[in-house]
């Protein structure tokens, strides 16, 4: 039924398979396939979800979900990337070998949740995983077009018997909006209050994409303690999704999206294409365009967490976790001034997940605006032991109720761009804030991220959370070398994980030297 069209390899990458979308078919039966074994070797639920994020319309993708609502086991990746290249007449040999290295049993029922964007190609995507699930006797469950972070929600509450939420879109809208809605009840926090600069109304830049569907559900619910304007919403296939806007777009631009209209000192966001990413930005009165990224959301939410555990007088151990591509002053600031620790790991979300939860309560966010925040169990027994414990006084009692309404806004799953703007919003008018506010915490160092093309790219390898290059030797040295020559230089390449060229790096005091010194790098990679 499914016949492999595509002599090219494909690769199971960070973001799982991701190419033109009539080069697919084949590849989505067999991850239904192999979806199923895995959720037969777990003993769990397992998630699939068919989306190419911020790419354009014609292209698609599909990854994996494991059952606490994570990225697929990187052991598996290898076998995803084996079961889309072998030939059709090796698909079942490839089946019995994994059954045999992994001792699948073979008896259980078990249920494979699927999820898709709102891509023209998804829905005959999602069929070809169907088929594949049930080829193998999976029971698929058809959550039709959703967020991919509402996708791995699902599956959590799955697998946690319903303890996580109610795996449905309507559970996952009531829990979100429920804490959202308990955590701003409170007037005197209120705008209207008058000594805040915080103000309810929010644009918000749908990415013509899923996040455009799913916010409305949220502005119904809202009212008026959140005020969101819906803007790039249109129709499915009509070639708009992540055009020109959305949040890779105003993140790699610097610069306002199309359709969203232009209005000096307005909050703003943009989601990307399936709504697991999210940057804010404004407009000055000079018509300067400010841009506020996940360092700056990692460093509100991060010091936020801080004060209120502070207040509520617990010792839970709290961490934040960047990647290289961090603006410097961030780390700076939330080292020195909020004195929380920092960790730095590869590029890629999983990486930061992991590392975030050896933490009580882990941060994480890449600069591009993927994050969230994960908190271990033992973090979530204290708090609520806190709040029923007498011999504390009413102030860390409510702190403590407070953290405990947090998390159930956060999706600790995966980084969920409405989740990230409730908790933006909810801190924000905790604070008295507006964006101008939140911008002023620290100042971003200048910096250049540029693209080299090169024979091959992996002749770069590197280490150190891909912060020192160990391979051609003598690069490292001589990028050192240019370094010194520049007040707070930093800079560093990796080959891309996604596209095929190299990446450099580069900030330091100016906003010349940092062109300089990214030139002069990419110069040396060259
Ligand atoms: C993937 C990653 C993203 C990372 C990007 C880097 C996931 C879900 N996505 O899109 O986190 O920032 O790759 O791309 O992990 P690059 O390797 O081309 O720089
Ligand atoms: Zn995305």
């Amino acid at each position: 039924m499914h016949p492999k069209t595509e002599k090219a390899d494909i690769q199971y990458g960070t973001a799982g398979f991701r190419t033109k979308a009539n080069k697919l078919g084949y590849v989505m039966y067999r991850m239904g396939l192999l979806a199923v074994l895995r959720a037969r070797y777990k003993n769990a639920t397992i998630g699939v979800m068919i989306t190419a994020s911020h790419n354009p319309e014609a292209d698609n993708g599909v990854k994996l979900v494991d059952p606490h609502g994570e990225m697929l086991e990187q052991s598996w990746e290898a076998w995803a990337t084996k079961f889309a290249n072998v030939g059709d007449d090796q698909l079942e040999s490839i089946i019995a070998e994994i059954i045999k290295e992994y001792n699948i049993p073979m008896t259980e029922r078990v249920h494979i949740c699927i999820g898709k964007d709102t891509r023209p190609s998804s829905p005959s995507l999602s069929k070809s995983v169907m088929d594949g699930v049930l080829a193998l006797a999976g029971k698929p469950i058809d959550f039709g077009i959703v967020s991919t972070p509402q996708l791995h929600y699902f599956v959590a509450c799955k697998n946690t018997k319903h303890a996580y939420g109610i795996p449905t879109e309507e559970g996952y809208y009531h829990k979100l909006v429920g804490a959202f809605l308990k955590l701003n009840a409170d007037q005197r926090l209120n705008s209207s209050a008058g000594n805040s600069n915080y103000r309810n109304r929010l644009l918000y830049d749908g990415a013509n994409g899923v996040g455009a569907k799913k916010i409305k559900q949220f502005q119904e619910r809202l009212g008026e303690t959140l005020k969101i304007e819906l803007y790039n919403d249109e129709g499915i296939g009509t070639g708009k999704l992540n055009y020109l806007c959305g949040a890779d777009f105003v993140k790699s631009n610097q610069k306002f999206p199309n359709g969203v209209p232009l209005q000096h000192n307005v909050r703003c966001c943009s989601v990307d294409g399936d709504a697991d990413r999210i940057v804010y930005y404004f407009i000055d009165e000079d018509d300067k365009f400010h841009l506020l990224d996940g360092d700056r959301i990692a460093t509100l939410i991060a010091a936020y967490l801080k004060e209120l555990l502070e207040e509520t007088g617990i010792d839970l151990n709290l961490g934040l976790i960047q990647t290289a591509y961090a603006n410097g002053a961030s780390t700076e600031y939330i080292t020195q001034k909020l004195k929380v620790p920092v960790a730095c790991v590869s590029t890629g979300v999983k990486h930061l997940h992991h590392k975030a939860l050896e933490y009580e309560i882990g941060v994480y966010f890449e600069a591009n605006g993927h994050g969230t925040v994960v908190f271990q169990k033992t973090a979530k027994d204290k708090l609520k032991r806190a709040t029923g414990d007498s011999s504390l006084t009413d102030a860390q009692r409510n702190a403590a109720e407070r953290l405990l309404n947090l998390i159930d806004v956060i999706n600790e799953t995966v980084g969920d761009a409405i989740s990230d703007m409730l908790l933006v919003e909810t801190i924000l008018r905790a604070k008295g804030w507006d964006v101008q506010d939140w911008e002023a915490a620290y100042t971003d160092l200048p910096n250049r991220l540029m693209k080299v093309t090169i024979a091959n790219r992996n002749v770069i390898t590197t280490t150190n959370a891909e912060t020192i290059c160990v391979t051609p030797p003598g690069l490292q040295d001589e990028i050192n070398a240019l370094i010194s020559k520049f007040k707070k230089g930093r800079s560093f390449v990796r080959p891309s994980g996604t596209e095929d060229i190299v990446r450099v790096y580069a900030e330091a005091a100016t906003r010349e030297e940092a062109d300089t010194l990214a030139v002069e790098v990419s110069r040396k990679v060259y």
